[in-house]
């Protein structure tokens, strides 16, 4: 499973002081961090605090440029932010994100093809978040169907089901399963499955342990990839052996070992 490391986003308190005072140290510690836990690819999101979105994107991917070469996932709701970062990326660069929303799907499609990008789907769209699976997996089937229209390979389409969090909306993580269980049989090959995996926890007490039951159920279901935190220990412990119990590489006494060298 892909771990996609979440921590470079202006949502951090470190993080929005560095973008703010221009601190390379700190985007080149927390990058090196994820990257040596397990990250293969990394979110960069300004966050909401941003003065300048654009000037702070393209610092933080050049910025992280500097002390790895690990794929980036751009990730900004507004689609002059995404450009900005996928004109510097060095790497094949994830579009986190499109929803489903006809004239934003549009413009990101042709931006996914003009830089050579994947493109992540929320399955959502102007309407918002669709409480029922067939609305969800509907809006996902639009985006991959609008996406090989255009020449993208399906492999380059993630949808991501949208996760919402538990303590505010605990009918929504079933619904959000069934969605990833549903999107894996759109085509064959299959869409990747993607999902914001932190946010389930959030306004949670034992934050590590939501994030990592759901991480577990959703690989279950057959999630791909997750947008998390690979310096979470235990979190990453259970990915593995979710993916050990789900047949997905073959047991060794020091699998847990053998897997991160893997990586
Ligand atoms: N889908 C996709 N992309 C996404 C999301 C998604 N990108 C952003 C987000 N959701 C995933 N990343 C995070 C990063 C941090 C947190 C949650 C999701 C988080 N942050 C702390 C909080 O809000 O409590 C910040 C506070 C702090 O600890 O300093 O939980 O769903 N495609």
């Amino acid at each position: 499973m892909l771990i996609i490391g979440e921590r470079i986003n202006g949502m951090f308190k470190n993080v929005r002081k560095a973008i703010k005072t221009k601190d390379k140290s700190i985007i080149h510690e927390v990058a090196k961090k994820q990257v040596a836990a397990g990250s293969r690819m990394l979110d960069v999101n300004v966050g909401p605090a941003a003065a300048d979105d654009v000037a702070a994107m393209q610092w933080l991917v050049e910025t992280i440029q500097e002390v790895t070469d690990v794929p980036l996932s751009i990730d900004s709701a507004k689609p002059p932010v995404l450009e900005a970062g996928l004109k510097l990326c060095k790497k094949k660069a994830l579009i986190n994100s499109t929803t489903g929303e006809q004239a934003k799907l549009e413009v990101l499609v042709k931006l996914a093809k003009d830089h050579n990008a994947a493109l992540l789907g929320l399955c959502m769209d102007e309407k918002g978040i669709p409480n029922s699976v067939p609305a969800r997996v509907e809006i996902g089937m639009k985006i991959l169907a609008t996406a090989m229209e255009a020449g993208i390979p399906t492999d380059d389409v993630h949808l991501d089901p949208v996760v919402l969090p538990v303590k505010f909306g605990q009918d929504q993580i079933k619904p959000m399963l069934e969605t990833i269980k549903e999107l894996k049989i759109l085509s064959d090959p299959a869409p990747k499955t993607v999902c914001g995996l932190s946010n389930s926890s959030q306004g949670c007490v034992d934050r590590h342990l939501v994030n990592r039951i759901c991480l577990v159920m959703s690989q279950a279901a057959g999630l791909d990839e997750a947008i998390a935190d690979p310096n979470d220990k235990e979190l990453m412990d259970a990915m593995i052996t979710a993916e050990l119990l789900l047949n997905k590489f073959i047991y060794c006494d020091s699998y847990l070992d053998a897997y991160r060298k893997a990586l």
